[in-house]
């Protein structure tokens, strides 16, 4: 008998050594002296997937045999990020690797660079996912991601001339080793066409919905293995293919002949992420996506569930569905067309089963982002879907008539299809009705909805309603990200801290160390020059470490404001130029973040700040006091760069407007102080690590209503503040843009005349605030202990504390360890 060592999966430096040039040999079809870097990257990710296989196997029995409740979450995006080194990680064999790869005269880092990262999300949503994939199966919960495998993720970035310019992900070029194709699995999902009703022999109304075309849906799946644990959980995105042979069997009510249609128009389904993030595009093909995934997911969890005896009656005692905001929502309406069209369940007891199988987390206030399709559209590609929504909608109003005595406001706010000459399906509406739980991403936020947009639905059914402040997974955020930091506190606190991200708070003893506070800020200092290297590699701008590095990085839109901070970066520039001697703090404004492409303010705001980039970084006067750098291609990998190195963090969108927000948890574990306004997770983060270790300026949400319903005047601000006027005149004028200033028109108008998100009237307790900031920095021991006490009091923001939340008060699931037999 082998011990684990000599087999395949051990996991000694000797043993991945020989499993690295075995998947090189076999797979890459290569020795090493004609290997190339990706060769081995390839076969490096070969051997860890062995190892993850081992545990994946036994998870998945597992959960296939006993009566384990599955979580079962379906998002339409997994902003993964590269999986080499999590893994590594996780399986914690980052060490031996090291050791693996050196023997073979590898470096480690190049390899783990070589990995094409999966970006098959826009940001905050789809990160969100990913992350909670690593706390699942790192509590040990039994789970499954569902999804879409998209040919091309988000788009990469580049910047042209000041502009962003964007260029196709083709993330599987070089093949993927993380992935393994389930040829074998697959569901068909029929689309279009129409909807056949007849009587059948025993005399019941049936339905027979006659499809205009069939695709077919592979799964593909990707093992997702928690920190030190054996539980490997399932992540199975689907693909669109054409069907091979089609059975005129199932289908012999006429017409077939244009339902197999050519491959390119099924195989573009899955074919590319929609790249806009909190706005919503009415494609015919957007809602095909997620009907696609929707249906070939829950055509699964019946299989599985039907597989091991269980009654469809009770498929929600197998699984519980989680829907990632609306974009999963048309999941309740084919829950029904499966029950009551394919299973033959009677109505209530679908609607029943349903109800008590989905729960909905909202994800965004913005009425911009509030999905709803037309009904025409609609119906042309879910016609049973519309007949269905409809019947539903009708015994909902009905309930709701009794309920509220006819309240006509009532009912129309609560309709699932809203009156009116166009009518349409609003997603939000159907994900209210068809869950049992509803929930909101942070304490705010959740508020909020009560109050705004799920207002009447909280009226009817308040104990639906609940809050689940987001959370970010350690693991990947400060362990993988910031080794040196993360040693350092593991040096004093040992390294439960990892997974019990409470502990922490051990590190509060040492805030006032001024050796800890030197070591800190030492790892600090370090990860600021890998950083300022990058940058020089990449921008050609020389930035200098010593400088406060404040950092604004998230997708580009208004209500984030990016164009506030850089109206504080032109009015510090104007101060300089005013009083060349002026004390400045020296500071490096470091932005990065992606553009809609058909968001052309978003696109503005990219010009504006490059274009103020250009004239700051070059003028002598300035002394290289102030330098402003918008780094390209914002994505998981960068985001892992930059968090570290980042003294500041801006979360300053308008009070009301960011849901929660997660980048700001990642950026003050890794010991940035925040510069916030009081939004989403803001204001839990302020409670946690104390107001004094926090920088707030701004108008409150409150404040902002008051606000706007007095009659908000943007010009008003603009002639009361000279500093603004002259930042505001100097964009108009073209002092940024080569005395052109007719580029930055359409954002100036908006400014001066709507400014909707209030960047002017909060601008100046912004650079009020930022004062403070440049004052704190001066202390270095007040900084050091304020970015130590951030860290330190981060707990609550792990997307651990988040899923045993979810596990406790909506899912009713526990942990349930797997054990490995060789
Ligand atoms: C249909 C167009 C569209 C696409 C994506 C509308 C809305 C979305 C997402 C819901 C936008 C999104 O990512 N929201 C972010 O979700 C994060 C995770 O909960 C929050 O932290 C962010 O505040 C929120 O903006």
């Amino acid at each position: 008998i082998l011990t684990r060592e000599e087999t395949r999966t051990g996991l000694g430096p000797e043993t991945l050594k020989r499993a690295i040039l075995n998947h090189l040999f076999y797979n890459q079809g290569k020795f090493p002296e004609i290997a190339t870097r990706n060769d081995y990257y390839m076969a490096m990710s070969f051997a860890v997937r062995d190892r993850l296989l081992q545990r994946w196997v036994a998870s998945v029995k597992k959960y296939l045999n006993a009566d384990q409740k599955i979580v079962s979450y379906l998002s339409a995006e997994y902003l993964l990020g590269p999986h080499l080194a999590n893994n590594l990680i996780n399986l914690g064999i980052y060490e031996n690797m090291e050791k693996a790869s050196n023997s073979l005269g590898m470096n480690l880092d190049w390899l783990i660079a070589k990995e094409q990262e999966p970006g098959l999300g826009n940001g905050g949503l789809g990160r969100l996912a990913a992350c909670y994939m690593d706390s699942l199966a790192t509590l040990e919960i039994p789970a499954i991601g569902y999804g879409i495998r998209y040919q091309f993720g988000i788009f990469e970035q580049d910047i042209k001339d000041g502009w962003q310019i964007e260029d196709t992900d083709n993330w599987l070029r070089r093949g993927n080793p993380w992935e393994i194709a389930k040829r074998e699995l697959g569901y068909d999902v029929k689309l279009g066409g129409y909807v056949q009703h007849y009587t059948d022999i025993n005399g019941k109304f049936k339905a027979n919905w006659i499809p205009g075309m069939i695709v077919k849906g592979i799964a593909y799946d990707t093992p997702i293995l928690g920190y030190r644990v054996n539980t490997c959980n399932t992540l199975r995105l689907w693909k669109s293919e054409a069907p091979k042979s089609f059975d005129f069997q199932t289908f012999n009510q006429g017409l077939y002949s244009g339902a197999v249609s050519d491959k390119t128009v099924c195989e573009n389904i899955s074919k590319v992420l929609y790249p806009n993030d909190e706005q919503r595009e009415g494609k015919i093909l957007r809602l095909q996506q997620q009907y696609f995934f929707v249906s070939c997911s829950l055509q699964d969890m019946i299989a599985i569930h039907l597989s091991q005896g269980g009654k469809i009656e009770r498929f929600y005692d197998k699984f519980v569905v989680q829907l990632n905001d609306t974009h999963p929502a048309i999941g309740v309406a084919e829950m029904m067309r499966l029950l009551v069209d394919v299973y033959e369940v009677e109505w209530d007891l679908a609607w029943d089963i349903t109800k008590k199988s989905f729960a909905y987390t909202n994800h965004t206030l913005l009425p911009e982002a509030l999905e709803t399709w037309d009904q025409d559209l609609f119906q042309s590609v879910l016609p049973r879907h519309l007949e269905i929504i409809q019947e539903i909608n009708r015994r909902f109003l009905d309930e709701v008539t009794i309920r509220t005595y006819g309240d006509q406001d009532l009912i129309s706010s609560l309709s699932i299809i809203s009156d009116g000459p166009w009518k349409k399906i609003r997603m939000a509406n159907l994900a209210c009705a068809g869950s049992f739980a509803i929930n909101g991403v942070a304490a705010l936020h959740s508020e909020l909805l009560k109050k705004t947009v799920l207002k009447d639905w909280y009226q009817l059914w308040p104990e639906k309603f609940s809050n689940k402040t987001n959370g970010v997974t350690p693991r990947r955020w400060m362990v993988l990200s910031n080794p040196k930091l993360s040693s350092l506190i593991s040096s004093k606190i040992g390294e439960g801290w990892i997974k019990n991200l409470d502990e922490l708070t051990g590190l509060e003893q040492y805030a006032d160390d001024p050796s800890f506070q030197q070591e800190w800020m030492v790892v600090k200092h370090e990860m600021k020059k890998d950083l300022a290297k990058r940058i020089l590699q990449r921008t050609k701008i020389k930035v200098d470490p010593s400088s406060i590095f404040d950092v604004h990085v998230k997708r580009i839109h208004e209500y984030k404001r990016q164009h506030l901070n850089i109206l504080h970066v032109i009015a510090l520039y104007n101060r300089i130029k005013q009083n060349p001697d002026a004390e400045v703090v020296p500071r490096t404004f470091i932005f990065a973040g992606k553009a809609a492409p058909g968001y052309h303010l978003a696109k503005l705001m990219i010009k504006l700040i490059t274009s103020v980039a250009d004239v700051v970084n070059q003028d002598p006067i300035v002394k290289d006091r102030i330098k402003v750098v918008f780094y390209p291609n914002y994505n998981v990998t960068n985001a892992q760069r930059i968090y570290p190195a980042a003294d500041v963090s801006e979360q300053i969108s308008t009070a009301g407007k960011e849901a929660s927000g997660t980048g700001n948890m990642k950026l003050s574990m890794n010991g940035a102080l925040t510069i916030g306004t009081l939004d989403g997770a803001n204001v839990e983060i302020r409670d946690c690590v104390g107001a004094e270790n926090f920088f707030l300026f701004g108008l409150t949400e409150e404040e902002v209503q008051q606000k706007k319903s007095e009659g908000y005047n943007p010009f008003d601000y603009y002639m009361a503040n000279p500093e603004l006027k002259l930042a505001i005149d100097q964009i108009n004028s073209g002092y940024f843009s080569h005395m052109n200033g007719s580029v930055f028109k359409d954002l100036i108008n908006s400014l001066l005349y709507h400014d909707q998100y209030l960047v002017l009237a909060d601008f100046e307790s912004y650079v009020a605030e930022q004062e403070r900031v440049a004052e704190a920095y001066k202390d270095k021991q007040r900084w050091a202990k304020m970015s130590i006490l951030n860290a330190a009091r981060m707990g609550k923001f792990s997307s651990d504390r988040s899923i045993k939340d979810y596990c406790d008060d909506i899912w009713k699931v526990g942990p349930s360890p797997v054990e490995l037999v060789d």
